[in-house]
């Protein structure tokens, strides 16, 4: 059976129970063609076919082994981060999605190979992490750096991948001892009363409850999330860790409902938030509801990129005050930006708003993307935006350039697991009907409602959803309107029907029969953004965007000899949008006009009095490109934001 005939009804990452409290249900999808078709392509066949032998390099494979005794000659930890059982869980994760979607045996040989030795490796108590069993010190007693909870948390999502998409338990048998062996050392009166220096164990194991329907899985997700908050971790217990990151680092300042801002590590913060989500879609915790929309609303409204990077500091990884979101020095690591759908999406679930897909839509094709090579192959870990020609990295700095693998390879495998597990992030149902979040030629489904879609997008705005199977229960049909499209239209079946946007969304209601065709078109003109002035590092520039696409300019684009710190432009100009094929995989580029500012030995001085015109320079044509795909040709210079001409220059 081809992809495009089988059945749409594979459970992915997130499947809240029959009882859960959620707005919405995530649909089934699959994706069979255009965009998101071309990068997943990339990932299953390259990256994640690749991952084994990159796994396997670093020596994480290695470690397994050793720790299984099969493996003396290797019997040292192999690496430098205690963390390092979590690259091998996320491809695993990646793989069960990829299964779950198109199989084939050398993936599932693959697959079975892995389990096995990860199996192997555990001690017959159920505890399982190679930097511990290799000589890293005593388990449980650094639970600040130590990523026990870390590692534990992406086994058990693994295992959920595996089961969900191959009906097997290998792994999950391993998962469910683990997390046995978690809940005999951890709580009131216990060996251990503390929780994780890296939450992520928390939705884990609201996902292993929905898989096993063990109910003290939730439990013990909520006793993790209740503890933290309370300063049981300090980074002086820790061995080698002699800095002290503070509570708000590992997220342990404040227990969540007092939190008022995002704050600390932003994958450490956006993880935890993702499993509080977790916990009250199943629990229907309303007090907690609305706090997570609060600091859902701190993080969307003053700390993130326009391109949905978050977690705007190199030091430390972490969130920056209130509108700290330079260009230059934005850290955005891809693994935030991942974190930042995954909160979004079950934020999503829970209340319905089309909010929270506008700002995956956003995260997914600008900030998350930048990090995933057109290759498959390179990766970049920081998502900064804009990188001077001249280096402005400090030696230890992430650097902003594509790269192979990480010393601390946490990025890459992540990245691969969204994307192998992407479709279930696209559609939702309910008892109203079915929803849209996100557009891309596949098919969707719920039950017995099946549609169809046909796009182009993001190149252009016309999406078309032919109805395929049409129970009578369904009769709203939504599609969310992108908060960055203020003209649109929808048509039924030809006609052109009357519908206005609520909350986001567009319903059409009726009783849906097959082959009913509603076509979607998205205005997508060239839009010239501009920051909110309390952003100061920004104030004064324009961007460029695009349907849900930012734009940027990069060196390799540009007439021969321009310096991008010494061009201004004019948001009255008109941009032009041009379809290249053969470029970068195939983008639209936008084309403008922009002026280069003349500068002359004379200006030994970066500031002038008011009133004071800057020297006028040629006016030049500009050529900017997608951002997802920026930085996968040279080490050249890339600009998002750029500097409005003055008044007054001619
Ligand atoms: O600590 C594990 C991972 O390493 C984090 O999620 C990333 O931010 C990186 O620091
Ligand atoms: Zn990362």
């Amino acid at each position: 059976m081809s992809p495009e005939q089988t059945p749409v009804t594979s459970l992915g990452p997130i499947a809240p129970t029959p009882h859960a409290a959620v707005a919405l249900r995530p649909a089934a999808g699959r994706v069979t063609g255009g965009f998101w078709a071309q990068r997943r392509t990339t990932n299953a066949d390259i990256s994640i076919a690749d991952g084994p032998r990159r796994l396997e390099e670093a020596g994480n494979l290695a470690n397994f082994r050793a720790a299984a005794d099969t493996d003396p000659g290797h019997a040292a930890f192999a690496g430098d981060f205690q963390f390092q059982d979590s690259d091998v869980y996320k491809w695993l994760e990646a793989a069960g999605w990829q299964l779950a979607d198109s199989p084939t045996p050398d993936l599932a040989a693959a697959v079975e190979q892995i389990i096995a030795q990860v199996g192997a490796a555990q001690r017959p108590d159920g505890y399982l992490q190679t930097y511990y069993q290799l000589g890293g010190g005593t388990p449980w007693t650094e639970l600040g750096w130590g990523h026990e909870l870390y590692c534990a948390g992406h086994l058990m999502q693994a295992a959920v991948a595996h089961h969900r998409a191959t009906g097997g338990t290998e792994l999950l048998d391993v998962a469910v001892r683990f997390a046995d062996h978690i809940a005999a050392t951890f709580g009131p009166g216990a060996a251990v009363d503390g929780v994780c220096g890296h939450p992520q164990v928390e939705t884990a194991l609201v996902e292993l409850y929905r898989t096993t329907g063990g109910k003290h899985h939730l439990d013990l997700a909520r006793y993790f999330l209740d503890r933290r908050g309370h300063g049981t971790l300090s980074a002086g217990a820790d061995r080698g860790h002699d800095r002290d990151p503070g509570p708000e680092f590992w997220q342990d300042h404040l227990p969540i409902l007092q939190a008022d801002e995002v704050v600390g590590h932003a994958v450490r913060q956006l993880y935890l938030l993702a499993g509080a989500a977790d916990l009250a879609i199943e629990t229907g915790d309303t007090a907690l509801t609305a706090k997570l929309e609060a600091l859902w609303q701190d993080m969307a409204g003053a700390k993130t990129s326009l391109t949905g990077g978050v977690g705007a500091r190199y030091d430390w990884e972490a969130f920056g005050d209130p509108y700290e979101l330079p260009a230059d020095r934005s850290y955005n690591e891809t693994c935030a930006a991942i974190a930042s759908v995954h909160f979004s999406w079950r934020m999503a679930l829970l209340t319905g708003r089309a909010r929270y897909s506008d700002l995956i839509e956003r995260t997914l094709y600008n900030g998350f993307l930048s990090g995933v090579g057109l290759d498959g192959l390179h990766w970049l870990y920081v998502n900064p935006l804009h990188r001077r020609a001249r280096a402005h990295e400090r030696p230890g700095d992430q650097t902003a350039t594509r790269t192979e693998w990480f010393r601390c390879a946490c990025c890459p495998p992540n990245a691969m697991r969204l994307l192998a597990g992407l479709p279930h992030y696209f559609a939702t149902h309910n008892s109203e009907g079915f929803q849209l979040h996100q557009y891309a030629t596949g098919v969707y489904g719920s039950g017995h409602f099946t549609v169809r879609v046909a796009t182009r997008y993001p190149w252009e705005g016309r999406i078309t959803a032919t109805v395929e199977q049409a129970p009578p229960s369904v009769t709203g049909f939504s599609l969310r309107i992108p908060a960055w499209c203020d003209r649109f239209q929808v048509k039924v079946n030809g006609a052109a029907v009357d519908v206005s946007a609520r909350d986001g969304w567009v319903t059409v209601s009726r009783a849906f029969a097959p082959d009913d065709t509603l076509v979607l078109d998205l205005g997508m003109p060239v839009r010239f953004t501009r920051p909110d002035p309390r952003v100061d590092a920004l104030r004064g520039m324009r961007a460029l965007e695009r349907g849900p696409l930012v734009y940027c300019l990069e060196d390799a684009d540009q007439i021969p000899g321009l310096d991008l710190e010494e061009i201004v432009v004019d948001p009255a100009v008109a941009a032009t949008v041009t379809a290249r094929p053969n470029l970068l995989g195939g983008v639209n580029t936008v084309t403008l006009r922009g002026r280069r500012r003349r500068t002359s030995h004379d200006d030994w001085w970066p500031y002038r009095a008011d009133g004071k015109a800057d020297t006028a320079g040629d006016e030049v044509q500009l050529t900017a490109v997608p951002y997802g795909v920026w930085g996968n040709r040279d080490s050249g210079a890339m600009r998002v934001w750029l500097p409005e001409r003055a008044p007054g220059t001619d």
